[in-house]
């Protein structure tokens, strides 16, 4: 970003709410008129600056040094405001305090950590998938039975988590994406659970309630080498519970949707199931399951000539992105023809979602297993969403499959 111009220009000014029911049903409509509106639009009602077009959402993402994520990734502006938690040490942290969990973490979830995960999440998806092919009627709850079923059978088991209480998982997750908007409805909603669901999860990030050989144990191992402090490591465990569910069961439901609205794609995998990690990127960037974050302007920061003024807070619009016809071509097709690297949807820069081969490697188990089994897969009825201020994310989807000979 650049110096203070003399000749800064007004961005244009909307009143509209991102966080109603309307847009968050349905956000193309919203992104389409914040893209064409200009690269910066004032929010006057959050006063905030949006930003919905590829160029600028990728240029914020890439300058930390701008646009801070210490004042909190959603609305809430911690200098003022005090957090419904203390803050993440990654997420909601800057350099050089960000640096030291992320590496932590970036090492225990890199690619070659992951190797010895394989065997069993194939194993584990042949079962799922099994039991669902050999039903009786072949029409069934997508967003349940596959998108939700999957992530919750192997992911908290290799965190390392004990059996009790995973069902409050999903809650916990939901309630922290809510937390990032404004406090409307769905914040409201949650709060009776709040305190309820916090303990739970703080309960699980002792090195004594977790398992001694999955990411938990790994996270505590790395404070044992004074990688961490001891006071860092249930913090950096949170983290992995608060992000690593309800963004890997929606990014599948997401997959599944996109393959059951385009029977064409999924015959395309069928015949190259390699690119099933391919067709989850695709799949991440035409839904976008995470849709916003936020940052805040650590000085006054100019955008394509308009000032973010320093303390403000920016929403970037990952979604809108996504689909923005100038970075990609028929933006709105699911294609497995395209390239989708260089989406936003995990973000972008230092704090880039850490777990991307996590959920990589739980798409690729899961598709690989139901691309061999399933030769069909259509809608069986209109899909619910479930309303959450910062993910798009379901409530049922309702598909029909034809299991292969
Ligand atoms: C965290 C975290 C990181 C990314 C997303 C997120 C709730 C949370 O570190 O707790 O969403």
């Amino acid at each position: 970003m650049t110096e203070t111009p003399r000749t800064a220009v007004a961005p244009p000014a909307s009143d509209v709410d991102p966080f109603t029911a309307e847009h968050l049903e349905h956000p193309e409509p919203l992104h389409r008129a914040l893209r064409e509106a200009g690269p910066v639009v004032h929010l006057t009602r959050y006063d905030v600056h949006a930003l919905a077009r590829y160029e600028e959402v990728y240029a914020a993402l890439t300058d930390w040094q701008s646009f801070e994520s210490g004042a909190g990734a959603g609305l809430a502006n911690f200098r003022h405001e005090k957090p419904w938690r203390p803050p993440s040490l990654l997420l909601e942290a800057d350099p050089p305090h960000h640096d030291a969990p992320r590496r932590v973490l970036r090492e225990i979830l890199a690619p070659p950590a992951l190797r010895r995960l394989r065997e069993s999440w194939q194993a584990r998806a042949e079962e799922l998938v099994a039991t669902v092919v050999a039903r009786e009627g072949t029409e069934f709850d997508a967003f349940t039975t596959l998108a939700a079923a999957f992530p919750l059978r192997v992911f908290p088991d290799a965190v390392g988590l004990g059996p009790e209480g995973r069902e409050n998982l999903l809650p916990y997750g939901n309630m922290a994406f809510n937390a990032f908007g404004p406090r409307n409805g769905l914040v409201e909603a949650d709060a009776s659970r709040m305190a309820e669901l916090s303990g739970w999860v703080s309960a699980q990030c002792t090195r004594e309630s977790l398992g001694d050989d999955g990411f938990g144990a790994r996270i505590w191992a790395a404070a044992d080498r004074g990688d961490l402090t001891p006071e860092q490591a249930p913090l950096v465990v949170r983290s992995l519970l608060t992000a690593g569910v309800d963004t890997t069961v929606h990014g599948l439901a997401a997959t599944l949707y996109a393959f059951a609205s385009h029977p064409d794609q999924w015959q395309r995998l069928r015949k190259r199931p390699e690119l099933a990690r391919v067709a989850f990127d695709e799949a991440v960037r035409w839904q976008s399951p995470v849709q916003t974050f936020f940052r805040t302007a650590s000085s006054d920061v100019t955008v394509a000539g308009s000032v973010i003024p320093e303390g403000h807070k920016i929403l970037m619009f990952l979604g809108s992105a996504n689909r923005d016809p100038d970075r990609w071509a028929d933006p709105d097709r699911f294609d497995l023809g395209r390239d989708p690297s260089g989406h936003v949807g995990f973000g972008m820069g230092i704090h880039q979602c850490v777990g991307q081969h996590v959920a990589r490697l739980e798409a690729e188990t899961l598709l690989t297993a139901l691309a061999r089994r399933v030769e069909h897969i259509e809608l069986a009825g209109e899909p619910r969403r479930h309303l959450n201020n910062t993910l798009r994310s379901w409530a049922a989807l309702p598909v029909r499959i034809r299991p292969a000979r």
